[in-house]
């Protein structure tokens, strides 16, 4: 018996006996999070509840072709809920903004697939790190609760795969991914051009010169296995870069030919960096990232870092010279 299969009927009482829910994601929305957020939302308003989205942060223009994506955040004033569902969410650290929502409802669900979720409270907990993304858990808990999905939910839950595993890209891709997006596919008529499109090829021209700019400055290391880049304050504040379009150049430092693992540095503010660590296979970035305090899924983690630049470089570089040199 999975975890979730153990749990389901504990949830759906919850569920059943709540009425006021607030369903919340990770901060930085990605299409994981947001795709689990709206097919959750979807069924809980179909079931008469009252229903309040969050995730810190912008939502990307991209998903607006899912339903309630203006939805988040609409409800800052709400200062009871019944039950809290948590989604695609590993540390209460990442809610940002919404970090006192635990504190304002009285019970909590927490569903998700990062390495070891900590949470101080929760009344259920569902962690399947062996899950690509949080959206093949949701679909397996609609499945033991026989929920009749609708072609928004089966549209949000295929975003959420696909954003996960870089469009069935990424080694995370298990039989089961391809199963649900197969009995998504079969149920319903899915954009399925227009959704990858959309997540995996639309570029917006203005991200040209930055892309040049992070192709000129990309640095190897251990032999071409380790790729490093760094977008300095200036360039951040000069193009104005939000983390949607930051998160679209780690590409280029991921797929040159040879590299295994890349380092991306962002420095948000002066002496404050994003770390966004990704790699091939079994190298663990995941342990790297929790070094510094952060975390996410083997291939692909991340932290932040205050400090010198410098010397974030030369902790990376010893942590990954254990694996590569
Ligand atoms: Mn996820």
């Amino acid at each position: 018996m999975t975890k979730l299969q153990t749990e389901v009927e504990n949830i759906k009482k919850m569920i059943n006996h709540a009425q006021n829910i607030a369903v919340v994601g990770h901060h930085n929305p990605d299409g994981d999070c947001i795709g689990c957020c709206v097919a959750m939302s979807l069924w809980l308003e179909s079931k008469s509840k009252n229903v309040a989205i969050f995730a810190d942060g912008d939502i990307p223009e991209k998903f607006s072709y899912m339903p309630k994506v203006q939805e988040f955040n609409a409800h800052p004033e709400i200062e009871h809920f019944d039950l809290l569902i948590v989604l695609d969410l590993s540390d209460s650290k990442r809610l940002g903004v919404w970090e006192n929502l635990p504190n304002i409802s009285d019970q909590i669900i927490v569903i998700d697939h990062h390495i070891k979720p900590a949470f101080k409270r929760v009344d259920i907990l569902i962690d399947m790190p062996q899950y690509a993304s949080c959206g093949e858990i949701i679909f397996e808990l609609f499945e033991l609760l026989k929920v009749k999905l609708t072609i928004e939910m089966a549209t949000a839950l295929y975003t959420s795969i696909i954003c996960d595993t870089g469009c069935f890209l990424f080694s995370n891709t298990t039989a089961n991914t391809h199963r649900v997006a197969e009995a998504l596919m079969e149920r319903h008529k899915l954009e399925i051009e227009m959704i990858n499109f959309r997540n995996f090829r639309a570029y917006d021209r203005c991200v040209i010169p930055v892309v040049t700019y992070v192709l000129k400055n990309m640095k190897f290391e251990f032999g071409g296995r380790l790729s490093i880049s760094v977008l300095p304050y200036k360039i951040v504040k000069k193009w104005n870069l939000n983390y949607e379009s930051r998160h679209g150049l780690f590409k280029y430092a991921t797929d040159a030919n040879g590299v295994i693992s890349s380092i991306f540095i962002t420095e948000l503010a002066k002496g404050e960096f994003n770390v966004s660590l990704r790699s091939l296979g079994d190298i663990d970035v995941a342990k790297i990232a929790q070094k510094l305090n952060g975390g996410g899924h083997r291939n692909a983690s991340g932290a932040t870092y205050k400090g010198q630049l410098k010397d974030l470089k030369q902790i990376l570089i010893a942590e990954f010279a254990k694996v590569l040199a």
